[in-house]
């Protein structure tokens, strides 16, 4: 890849050609955009991101991370479509260049990896990372991504099997990419206001809490911002999306990072089931590419609502 504005954002690629769009990216553009080192995957791939700033000073920020499971492809390819249109519509596109300038946006496209990997390569259907397990269940690999971070760990919608699609690991961090995620996020994002965490599918605006039917006091406050998102995206596309809790309109799930962003204190916090809808046109996980743009251009617009609704509060 010459000139990372050639990356082919409307294709699925293999890890490798996702962070040499990023390198380039930075490299290119050095003013806008700045690679990001994360950490490293339990098999030893460095995780990237990147951070689109327009000059000091720090702002607010807005974190977006996607791929935590590995199948759900449509994910990082939304999250590189819109890093692309984010950098080449600064200066072009109003809207874009007002919330770039009102804050950091940090977006890691790929966070698992090693599973990306296995699903291009070995199993389509693998969701979870690719870690050994050192127990007796130790034929079966990997842990769900997001069942493995601290707060309220492994109490309700994850299980103690390694063998479980929902396995939660062997302690809370245990995972390399879940813990040195959470150490980026808590020494070199300052003042986090919004954070996306991209899944796949069921069109679904998921707010906290995932372990209690309970809801948080922010709970209508992050309910207005969603809706506001949802309009967008609807006008956008023509999509529909619909929001609730996670463990109302979903299924109780304890260890996610969106229960343990909210135990933070972050004010908007999502995590989105893009496209499709439903699994009865057959796609589920494998939407074919032509829908990368659509999805991605929506979920940006929603985005962009998020922070809009973010800067008048
Ligand atoms: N669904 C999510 C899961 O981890 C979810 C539900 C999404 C929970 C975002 C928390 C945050 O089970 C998928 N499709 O993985
Ligand atoms: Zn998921």
């Amino acid at each position: 890849l010459h000139n990372a504005m050639n990356f082919d954002d409307k294709n699925y690629h293999s890890y490798q050609d996702m962070v040499d769009f990023m390198v380039k990216l930075a490299e290119q553009k050095p003013d806008l955009v700045q690679l990001l080192n994360i950490t490293n995957s339990f098999e030893g791939r460095r995780i990237y991101g990147v951070r689109i700033r327009k000059q000091a000073p720090i702002k607010p920020s807005i974190l977006v991370d996607a791929g935590v499971h590995a199948r759900e492809w449509i994910a990082p390819a939304v999250a590189l479509h819109m890093i692309k249109k984010l950098v080449t519509s600064y200066d072009r596109d109003p809207k874009i260049t007002r919330m770039i300038n009102k804050f950091d946006w940090y977006i890691i496209p790929q966070v698992n990896p090693d599973g990306y990997e296995y699903s291009r390569t070995k199993d389509r259907l693998w969701r979870k990372t690719r870690s050994l397990n050192s127990t007796v269940n130790k034929w079966c690999t990997g842990t769900d991504a997001n069942r493995n971070w601290g707060y309220r760990w492994g109490e309700v919608g994850a299980n103690r099997s390694p063998c479980s699609n929902i396995y939660a690991g062997s302690r809370p961090y245990s995972e390399p990419e879940v813990a040195g995620l959470k150490d980026f996020i808590t020494w070199n994002i300052p003042n986090l206001q919004i954070y996306v965490s991209l899944h796949s599918y069921g069109q679904l605006f998921l707010s906290p809490w995932g372990y209690t039917m309970q809801k948080p006091s922010n709970y209508w406050d992050q309910r207005n911002a969603a809706r506001a998102a949802v309009i967008a995206m609807k006008n956008a596309t023509g999509v529909n999306y619909n929001f609730g809790s996670i463990s109302e309109i979903m299924y109780p799930a304890s260890g996610t990072s969106i229960d343990y962003m909210q135990h933070r204190g972050v004010p908007y916090i999502y995590g989105v089931e893009l496209r499709p809808l439903d699994s009865i046109n057959g796609y589920a996980f494998s939407l074919p590419p032509r829908y990368i743009e659509p999805t991605g251009d929506e979920m940006l617009a929603g985005l962009l609502a998020i922070a809009e609704y973010a800067v008048v509060q």
